[in-house]
Order: C-alpha cells, then structure tokens, then sequence
C-alpha cells in the first residue's frame, strides 16, 4: 500500500513539474492552417503534415529563392518559442538560414532569431522569441542561398493565450 501510495505521490510530483516547466505555454499551432510560399507536391506533402503532431511526415515547397512556411494560430497568442524537426538523413540539411517572424494585425513585426544550420538529421531546433512576443501568425523563411527548399517535418509553437486581442 505504501509503495503504491509513493508512486501515486511521484507521478503527481512529474506531472507537476511538467506542468511548471511550461509555464501553462501549449503548442499552439497543433492541427492550425499552414500555408507555404509554393509547393512540390501539395497533395502529398500538405502544409498540414508540419502541424499534425507526427514526426515522420513532411510538408515540401518548391525550390525558390526564399520559400517561406505561416501557420496562422487563428487569434492572437503570447508566443514563447518555436521548435522545428528537420528531416532525416542527406536533405536534412535543405534547413538552414530560417528567418523566424512573428505578427499580429495589423503588422506588428517581431523576429524571433535566425537559425543557420545547416540541420543535422532529425535535429530539433529551438528559437526563443523576445519577451512578451504577440502574435497570430508566425512564418519561417530561408532567406540565404539562391535555391532553396523549406521541408519540416514538424513545426510547433509555445504559446499561452493573451488579454490583447
Ligand atoms: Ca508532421
């Protein structure tokens, strides 16, 4: 009895810190409207395969010179940080100097940072914006290089509801 007590009493202290480490902050963009700047095959790679909480999909623009990736939450959010999966294996590094925005209406621009990369495979990366960062759209672009192709297979966005709407 005690020993099942003591795992409830931990599981409550995990949950707990789980919780606090978030600080309230969920990912946002979970199953929200992505659009890219083009794409290479819409019907297989959707702008929905970077929002739908899996890892082993991918959403795929066209080669351009700077492709660009918005997932619209629907209403303003205090945005926290984005995180993005690059693929895997030798496109991996197709991710590589995203230019990470995010805005309100009417365009009130905040950059949340540059990732250089290039993406290891499968790496996750994390960009943290400026405090008290608000926003309802949040776009990635890569804004070096003269052919470029914007391919995550997963985009997520910490976010919290805000008063100013
Ligand atoms: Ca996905």
């Amino acid at each position: 009895m005690h020993s099942f007590l003591l795992a409830i009493g931990l599981l409550s202290v995990s949950y707990a810190q789980k919780w606090c480490k978030h600080g309230g902050y969920t990912n946002v963009a979970y199953m929200k409207k992505v659009t890219l700047s083009s794409y290479h095959n819409k019907s297989s790679y959707p702008g929905s395969n970077a929002v739908n909480g899996k890892l082993n999909d991918v959403t795929v623009s066209d080669w351009e010179v700077s492709p660009w990736l918005r997932i619209d939450l629907g209403k303003n959010f205090k945005i926290l940080k984005i995180e993005v999966f690059a693929r895997g294996g030798d496109v991996a590094g197709r991710l590589h100097d995203v230019e990470f925005t995010v805005w309100s209406c009417p365009n009130r621009l905040h950059s949340c940072g540059r990732y250089i990369g290039p993406a290891k495979t499968g790496e996750r990366i994390v960009v943290f914006c400026p405090k008290n960062t608000v926003g309802e759209f949040v776009q990635l672009q890569i804004v070096e290089g003269e052919k470029n192709e914007i391919s995550p297979m997963e985009v997520r966005v910490w976010g919290k509801p805000t008063t100013k709407e």
